[in-house]
């Protein structure tokens, strides 16, 4: 998207009035609330969605409790059924079980909206608006309680909605003239202020870098290969600058690098111009690193619902004392795990035929397996990668990622976990070229068999 472009979608939807006049009507019926219990999505946008809905009560004085959970299923509405007062956040308005709850209810969410879900809801897709790339949970939460802004900001970001388009920009434009938020056009991997650079590039997502990410010796050997010096750092002794203390000229020496090896080691699927863009800071964040840049700020929420830590997660949006160190020590661990699943990936990835399989089941956590599949993924692909891990109730975890190109020569991955999971009792969907599945652990051989044919099937049908 140009930049005319993105200045012209901050021009308001047609029903914005509508919108705001929904957001008002939420917000009030919030006010009046005695003691809510929030419920919310355990990811970055939840998380932050939900802290908004805590700040607002705390703010006001209301007591509050918080569930955050992954799934808003019957057994969760079962147990929330008897409450008084409920605020959703980022869920609850794709779900027919919310029109039966007694209690009151307010939906603060973004996701498809059910069509007899009729209760109080403030969502994009009520409006005309795209749910999927112009507000989060996190900015719809904004619009109506008005709090946290950079936790709405954090939101966008985690669920991939930058740069700000359509109502996201209308209120980035705000937080800019309020000098809430800077956004100035940079390399778009975090960690560019607190780290050296071959950590920067190891533990870098959204987007990850294949090949390189998860593995430190690989980045070293990355940066020398631009220069037999490139980036050393005459202070720190053997060590690295950051990003930040590179010149200009070295900046976009490495930025090129980059972009040419995320255009080779993704096949065209990654490209490279999307390295530079639109990133955000939060002046009123500059003393804690981890939290001054919203990818970065974003990263360390979604390690928090990954290690089902979510809760700390909000205590860091509520500036809760002792929480942003706990959080450190998470993101700690969570490079660790990252490392250590990525070098056991290297090691067990094997060639199946029509698949590459990585066997992660016991070794790999289940919330790491899919950035792990990513970040292995060779270069110059010519099947897609299959990779299974174990959740917390036992059951199998799957994750698939496909090419591009894979697509175009017939590759449909949601379908062919849909099609392979159904008839063993699993559930499975998602993109063509990106998919995820769960299924019961003894019908794995079984999947695999049948997963195997699909695909081969897919690809043949094109072919011939
Ligand atoms: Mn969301």
């Amino acid at each position: 998207m140009s930049d005319e472009e993105i200045a012209k979608s901050a021009d308001p939807p047609a029903r914005w009035d509508e919108f705001l006049a929904r957001a008002e009507e939420c917000r009030s019926a919030a006010e009046r609330m005695k003691s809510p219990l929030i419920v919310n999505h355990y990811d970055c946008d939840g998380i932050t969605s939900g802290s908004i809905a805590a700040a607002f009560f705390e703010e006001r004085k209301i007591s509050y409790r918080m569930k955050t959970i992954r799934k808003l299923d019957s057994a969760v509405l079962e147990e929330i059924k008897d409450e008084k007062e409920l605020v959703f956040t980022d869920l609850g308005g794709g779900q027919d079980g919310v029109q039966e709850l007694r209690g009151e209810v307010v939906i603060l969410d973004h996701h498809q909206v059910a069509p007899n879900n009729s209760r109080l809801q403030l969502n994009p897709h009520l409006f005309g608006i795209d749910g999927g790339t112009q507000l989060c949970g996190a900015t719809t939460a904004y619009f109506a309680l008005r709090t946290l802004p950079e936790a709405a900001i954090v939101g966008a970001v985690g669920d991939i909605q930058s740069p700000m388009r359509g109502p996201n920009r209308i209120l980035l434009n705000e937080l800019i003239s309020r000098k809430i938020v800077e956004a100035p056009t940079d390399l778009r991997l975090y960690g560019r202020m607190s780290r050296p650079l071959p950590q920067f590039l190891a533990y870098a997502d959204e987007p990850f870098l294949p090949g390189l990410g998860g593995h430190e010796e690989r980045c070293v050997q990355f940066l020398q290969g631009i220069g037999a010096d490139f980036g050393k750092s005459t202070t720190r002794s053997g060590g690295f600058k950051t990003y930040n203390e590179l010149d200009s000229d070295e900046k976009k020496r490495l930025i090129g690098a980059l972009a040419s090896h995320m255009a080779e080691a993704t096949g065209g699927r990654f490209p490279g111009e999307k390295l530079v863009g639109e990133t955000y800071l939060f002046p009123r964040l500059i003393a804690f690193p981890e939290l001054y840049e919203a990818g970065e700020f974003s990263t360390l929420m979604n390690a928090c619902g990954r290690h089902n830590a979510p809760q700390m997660g909000i205590d860091i949006c509520l500036g809760r004392e002792g929480a942003l160190e706990k959080g450190r020590e998470l993101l700690t661990l969570h490079r660790r795990l990252l490392r250590d699943g990525v070098d056991y990936a290297y090691r067990v990835v094997r060639d199946w035929g029509p698949f590459l399989f990585l066997d992660g089941r016991g070794v790999i956590d289940d919330g790491l397996i899919g950035v792990v599949a990513g970040m292995v993924y060779p270069g110059g692909r010519t099947k897609p990668i299959l990779a299974i891990s174990l959740d917390e109730s036992g059951k199998v975890k799957i994750s698939t990622r496909g090419t591009k190109r894979l697509v175009a020569e017939g590759l449909n991955l949601g379908l062919a976990l849909r099609e392979a999971c159904t008839p063993l009792g699993g559930v499975g969907g998602g993109h063509a070229i990106a998919a995820g599945a769960s299924l019961p652990p003894e019908k794995i051989d079984e999947f695999l068999k049948s997963f195997a044919q699909v695909i081969e099937g897919q690809m043949k049908g094109k072919t011939d």
